[in-house]
């Protein structure tokens, strides 16, 4: 077996309790690959708390173990695991918790290729998906995958690459998804909870949000906003603008799509990119991160302004990236 499975083993088998964390803001991939482990470690015998500082969004609590995810911890409270997915760093956990004190030993299981190695022990691999990496480690620590646990890695593995669309998704996922169905994922059903199930609400603020686009004069970006008074107005929430996005990027040429949207008094801004910019660079540069392709960072400022320096960042990379040329 792989030294990381060993390793990992050696510390579930030591520890009487853990609490996992998805990260903030938590996608799919997060809720999912935390609701399997929680469900296997409980299986296991260990206690098991699960801590989500923005709670589950709506469309992912049908899913098995979400029940049980917690926007707080008891206080003093102490683990002997802490076991982060998808969260590239530390910070990504949130602000209300004290990862170093909480737990003895931390496990961090991730994706993303700028994971900053924060845990004792790191399980950062490339892979579609944490969800992947999740069912590499199952399946080399021979625990059965059953139905909840595969229904989690399921929706994880859809939402982290665009239900197969996406670069990210190899031979080994469709592998990973056969396993899923034979422990009985009703792909169906499942699809239709995570594609088809959208409200009112969320087709208006698209509707009013997609009357905003803007188009870069080089046609290469394209940017939509999202203001609080926008999303009041049709009784919107944040679950409300998922894929918003990724309508934008959708637009023949464009390479770059970016989403604003208004937060209290701070802007949170998405983006996208189609082939060849990397926007987690450009997050980088206001303090975000995330994928090649997919990527985020918060502004702490109004929404024109933060409008302004991102799309004037955006337009400076598009101009020196040898894309252009
Ligand atoms: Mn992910």
């Amino acid at each position: 077996m792989n030294e990381i499975f060993i390793t990992i083993k050696k510390a579930l088998k030591n520890a009487r309790n853990a609490l996992i964390v998805s990260h903030v803001d938590p996608d799919g991939d997060s809720i999912g690959s935390m609701n399997a482990m929680g469900l296997v470690l409980a299986q296991m015998g260990l206690a098991v708390d699960q801590y989500s500082q923005d709670g589950v969004p709506k469309i992912y609590r049908f899913l098995p173990g979400s029940d049980s995810v917690k926007n707080k911890v008891e206080q003093n409270k102490k683990y002997d695991l802490l076991i982060a997915v998808d969260a590239s760093d530390i910070k990504r956990l949130g602000d209300k918790l004290s990862v170093k004190d909480i737990a003895k030993l931390i496990i961090n299981i991730d994706h993303h290729p700028d994971n900053t190695q924060y845990g004792d022990i790191n399980y950062a691999q490339k892979s579609s998906s944490t969800a992947e990496l999740v069912y590499k480690l199952l399946k080399n620590l021979k625990i059965k995958i059953d139905k909840p646990v595969a229904e989690n890695l399921y929706v994880a593995l859809i939402t982290d690459t665009g239900n197969y669309r996406y670069e990210n998704t190899s031979v080994g996922t469709f592998i990973m998804a056969e396993d899923m169905l034979k422990a009985g994922v009703d792909t169906h059903a499942i699809t239709t909870r995570i594609y088809d199930t959208k409200s009112i609400a969320s087709i208006r603020i698209q509707a009013a949000a997609l009357s905003t686009l803007e188009v870069s004069p080089d046609r290469k970006a394209a940017w939509v906003v999202v203001t609080q008074e926008m999303m009041e107005k049709v009784g919107a929430k944040g679950d409300d603008i998922v894929g918003l996005v990724d309508q934008i990027r959708s637009i023949d040429g464009i390479e770059v799509a970016i989403l604003f949207r208004e937060d209290g008094s701070k802007v949170k801004v998405n983006l996208r990119s189609k082939s060849k910019i990397n926007v987690s660079e450009i997050a980088r540069r206001f303090d975000g991160g995330g994928h090649f392709r997919a990527a985020g960072a918060i502004l702490s400022d109004d929404i024109v302004t933060a409008k302004k320096k991102v799309v004037a960042e955006v337009l400076k990379y598009l101009k020196a990236s040898k894309y252009l040329v």
